[in-house]
């Protein structure tokens, strides 16, 4: 196999730039990749959020989208297809690799369609959750998401769970490789803990318990409030929400009618992540499904054990009663009672949550190591560009 360090690819990021993990995982590898060397083209409608604005090897293309009376909907599809032909076209790039299926997946299908084939760039799929287990299957979309999973000369996915999930529903023959998210553990470390910074959501004496999301439905945000209702009620707590989506009015109208409004801090979405999730004494992901829960992986770096959901694949990343617990989700009353619970009986044994959160830092640094998964991603990237030669000489001895 050629040693991934000797040949410097182009290589095309597609993703949704909005706070949330598909973005976030599609950022971090770009910059990763770009720190080996190679060229990294960016794509969105909006530079995504954690991607700095002029950085080393790195190329940020915006989608433009013209709007016309005519279009309800402005065919953004299009608009992305067009210009990853067009950066193919000046760039000579090896590689499209789209993050979420959804629309990414079939423009990169388009974009290889309106080019010549010693232009034709490998395109490459990585999935992340409900681009699979939700808005792909639902009618509208199942056709369409197959056909371009079909299309793609790789597929991925960030845990077994989600894997096998893709192999029951889609029934496709491509196979498709396991890569599991990373971490940076120098990024997200527990050193950014400071009473200074606390102290501007919890008092000394009270644990401050946390959660981060896009706040989607999916993210079960009105059941953290309900966790953290019980929790309250035994110990001194107060709590951190971190992030914005369609249920950040329902949660605050949530406190608000608990009367639990002041103990809690809505902080929208932010910047600095590490900073805020390293000051939390426990993270909670109540989620309906997460294909990985990245963010649970941020917090455990940062030292901070979790309480989540036993769910898709968070159990491959947070190890129940070691640094974290999960509790089932089939029933949502006994779920936010149990998770309550742990959360109690976790607090209440300060030795017990220092080796929770010891086992969960070491956890994220040592099996979510960056480095490890960008080798697999340039290893998937080598081996989809020699099959393809492989197969374009073939044709053209044919
Ligand atoms: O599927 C989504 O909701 C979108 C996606 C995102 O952009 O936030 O989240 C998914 O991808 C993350 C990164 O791989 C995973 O950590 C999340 O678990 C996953 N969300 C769900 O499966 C609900």
């Amino acid at each position: 196999m050629e040693n991934t360090s000797e040949r410097k690819l182009k290589i095309g990021i597609v993703c949704h730039p909005a706070h949330g993990g598909s973005g976030v995982v599609a950022s971090e590898l770009g910059l990763e990749l770009a720190a080996r060397g190679h060229h990294v083209h960016f794509f969105s409608h909006t530079l995504p959020f954690r991607v700095p604005n002029a950085h080393p090897n790195t190329f940020f293309h915006e989608v433009e989208v013209t709007s016309y009376p005519l279009f309800k909907y402005p065919p953004y599809t299009l608009a992305l297809a067009t210009k990853l032909a067009e950066v193919c076209r000046e760039h000579s790039l090896d590689i499209i690799h789209v993050h979420y299926a959804i629309p990414h997946a079939i423009a990169a299908w388009l974009c290889t369609r309106m080019l010549p084939a010693e232009q034709r760039p490998a395109t490459i799929t990585t999935l992340h959750g409900t681009d699979i287990t939700l808005v792909g299957i639902d009618n509208s979309f199942f056709e369409i998401t197959r056909f371009s999973l079909e299309k793609s000369d790789g597929i991925t996915a960030v845990s077994d769970q989600l894997g096998e999930e893709t192999r029951r529903r889609f029934n496709i023959d491509n196979p498709v490789e396991i890569i599991p998210n990373f971490v940076d553990s120098e990024k997200f470390a527990p050193g950014f803990r400071s009473e200074a910074r606390r102290a501007a959501f919890a008092g000394p004496d009270e644990f401050l318990l946390g959660h981060m999301s896009n706040f989607r439905p999916v993210k079960r945000v009105l059941d953290v409030i309900r966790i953290f209702q019980r929790v309250h009620r035994e110990l001194p707590a107060r709590l951190l929400m971190i992030g914005e989506g369609v249920d950040l009015e329902p949660a605050r109208n949530l406190a608000a009618e608990l009367g639990i409004m002041e103990r809690v801090t809505f902080l929208g979405p932010v910047d600095q992540v590490p900073e805020m999730l390293s000051q939390l004494d426990l993270f909670l992901l109540p989620s309906e499904y997460e294909s990985f829960g990245l963010a649970a992986l941020e917090a455990m770096s940062c030292g901070v054990p979790v309480v989540a959901s036993r769910t898709g694949g968070l159990p491959e990343v947070v190890k129940n009663g070691s640094c974290g617990y999960l509790c089932e989700f089939a029933n949502v009353e006994a779920k936010v009672k149990a998770m309550a619970d742990k959360t109690i009986g976790l607090l209440s044994d300060p030795q017990k949550t220092a080796r929770f959160s010891a086992a969960a830092r070491e956890r994220a640094r040592s099996e979510f190591d960056p480095g490890r998964t960008v080798d697999t991603y340039e290893s998937c990237y080598l081996r989809i560009l020699a099959k393809n030669s492989l197969l374009e000489n073939q044709g053209s001895d044919a």
